[in-house]
């Protein structure tokens, strides 16, 4: 194989021009296709040139997975797979600093949350998974033959084949890596394809695998954009077994119809329009630090982020004042800068759609609280996607503000009075991925666990789940569980095996 990342890119960037990002298929990079200009977020200047992947380069990857899935690949044993994935997240510790600047150069999220989140967590995803296949238990029973004799019956795990992995640009490493460690744990081969707006990180991760050892052809790269590009092309090749894919619920919709001619399985994490309850007992302080971090973090581009609040009336006006002022508080940056928070959002067609909504707000009857607009500089961030975090309140349950999903850091703050009300206007929305509640009482606490229509609900916390436990949403914000064991369930097949004894 040849390595982009030292001699390529970073030098195309050192010579103060965009470095070059090709596929990766059957352990080689292919420069094959027309190329995209990636911009950066922060100034608008381009920083990557990337190859876009044509159908014959995606027929390319799909046959070399499966050609690896044929050769040793096919014949280890879960323990042996458990050490290369083992071997990955050390190389990726490896090339840490590698992946922050890809992530940062990527997205223009702070370079501390790239240190602290998006790098780590991604090395986490392959020692997590190493851990879970190694010591994932099947079925086996002796049972009782018709002539009274003795059978051996219990479950073989086998990988599906050749799986796609699609992912969005928010938590680009994070994201990917959460998907691509289960399906190499179960001894499946991956199509890889990252958003056309965070190439980077993927394609550094082709170089990891490589340097792990992981054989050719397990890990394949496509670069490209959705539709009529290398991701359709991916979700309708035939030789695709399996579809993992994390993004819009509409897009989730697109790729369900693609899916269908191949009956392929589908693993999706979709969309939100996530609620936080802030009953009166609360903690204050920490329930005003905590909707900051759940409406800002990462731009307001993380599917989890809250977007709705609902904050209980005897502490609602003191909640509004302390979280718009602290809103407004938030750092401005560069994104080497260690204090900084606010990063702009991932393109200037993603603000304008957030900017939309803010009008739309507006023209709704909203009070803006907080931002609302755009920030000024007076240096190259003017060129940059940034926009003001934003706080609003005044409107009902029935707005589209609150009903569909922004992704961008903009909170709408209403009032309640029961706790029946707040479940009511929490669950009133057509997704359901996670709800966060702040409340000294335990009861409530585990109560609301079973009432929000969420596939994760976080009490006094938020953005904080053991990789061993279960990960998806309900309605519209997903199909199936990732997670722990649940990944295992989605990325392999069991066969029934039955051995007449006697
Ligand atoms: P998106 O759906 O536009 O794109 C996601 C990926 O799908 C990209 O790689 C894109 O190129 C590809 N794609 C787009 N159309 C396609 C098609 N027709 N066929 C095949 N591939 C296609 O989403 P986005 O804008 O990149 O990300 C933001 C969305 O992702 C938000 O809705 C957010 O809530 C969601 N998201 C969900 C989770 C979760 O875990 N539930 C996590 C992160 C982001
Ligand atoms: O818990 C995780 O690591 C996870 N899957 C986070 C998803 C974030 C979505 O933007």
């Amino acid at each position: 194989m040849s390595v982009t990342w030292d001699a390529g890119l970073m030098a195309g960037r050192a010579a103060g021009g965009p470095g070059l990002l090709r596929h990766f298929v059957g352990g080689e990079f292919v420069d094959a296709g027309r190329r995209f200009v990636k911009r950066s977020p922060v100034t608008g200047e381009p920083v990557f040139e990337v190859v876009e992947a044509d159908r014959s380069t995606v027929d390319d990857a799909v046959a070399a997975a499966r050609a690896a899935l044929r050769g040793p690949w096919g014949r280890m044993g879960e323990r042996e797979r458990a050490e290369v994935l083992r071997r990955v997240a050390d190389e990726l510790e490896r090339r840490f600093d590698d992946l922050v600047t890809a992530e940062v150069a990527d997205t223009g999220k702070s370079i501390s949350q790239a240190r602290t989140l998006d790098v780590p967590r991604g090395a986490a995803n392959f020692r997590a998974f190493a851990e879970i296949v190694a010591t994932a238990p099947t079925e086996s029973f002796t049972t009782v033959t018709p002539g009274g004799g003795r059978a051996l019956n219990y479950a073989v795990r086998k990988p599906v084949g050749v799986v796609a992995v699609i992912v969005p640009w928010n938590l680009p490493l994070l994201l990917l890596t959460w998907k691509v460690a289960p399906a190499l744990a179960c001894g499946n081969a991956v199509v890889v394809k990252p958003s056309e707006e965070t190439p980077a990180s993927a394609t550094l991760l082709a170089e990891v695998m490589a340097a792990a050892g992981v054989p050719d052809g397990v890990f394949n790269l496509v670069h490209g954009f959705g539709p009529d590009s290398a991701g359709e092309f991916l979700t309708r090749h035939p030789g695709v077994d399996a579809i993992t894919f994390t993004g819009e619920s509409a897009t989730g919709g697109a790729i369900m119809r693609a899916a269908a001619d191949g009956v392929k399985a589908v693993s999706f994490e979709l969309g939100g329009k996530n609620a936080g309850l802030v009953f009166a007992d609360a903690d204050l302080d920490a329930a005003v630090a905590g909707s900051v971090r759940s409406s800002f973090t990462n731009g307001g581009q993380v599917c989890l982020c809250t977007e709705r609040l609902y904050v209980q009336r005897p502490v609602f006006d003191e909640f509004v004042e302390r979280l718009a002022k602290a809103a407004d508080a938030l750092a401005y940056g560069w994104p080497a800068d260690e204090a900084t928070v606010n990063m702009p959002l991932i393109s200037h067609q993603h603000r304008d759609k957030v900017l939309g909504h803010y009008d739309l707000a507006r023209a709704e009857g909203a009070q803006v609280r907080a931002g609302g607009d755009t920030p000024t500089f007076g240096d190259a961030r003017d060129g940059g996607a940034y926009v003001r975090p934003t706080v609003l309140t005044g409107l009902g349950p029935d707005a589209r503000t609150n009903r569909e999903e922004i992704f961008g850091p903009v909170v709408h703050v209403a009032p309640f009075d029961t706790e029946e009300e707040a479940y009511d206007l929490a669950n009133g929305t057509d997704y359901g991925l996670a709800a966060t509640v702040w409340t000294r009482d335990v009861g409530r606490a585990h109560r609301a666990g079973a009432r929000l229509d969420a596939g994760i609900v976080w009490v006094n916390t938020w953005f904080l789940r053991d990789l061993r436990t279960p990960f998806g949403g309900v309605k519209a914000s997903g199909i199936g569980r990732e997670g722990g064991v649940h990944s295992l369930g989605f990325y392999s097949e069991l066969t029934n095996v039955c051995v007449e004894l006697s």
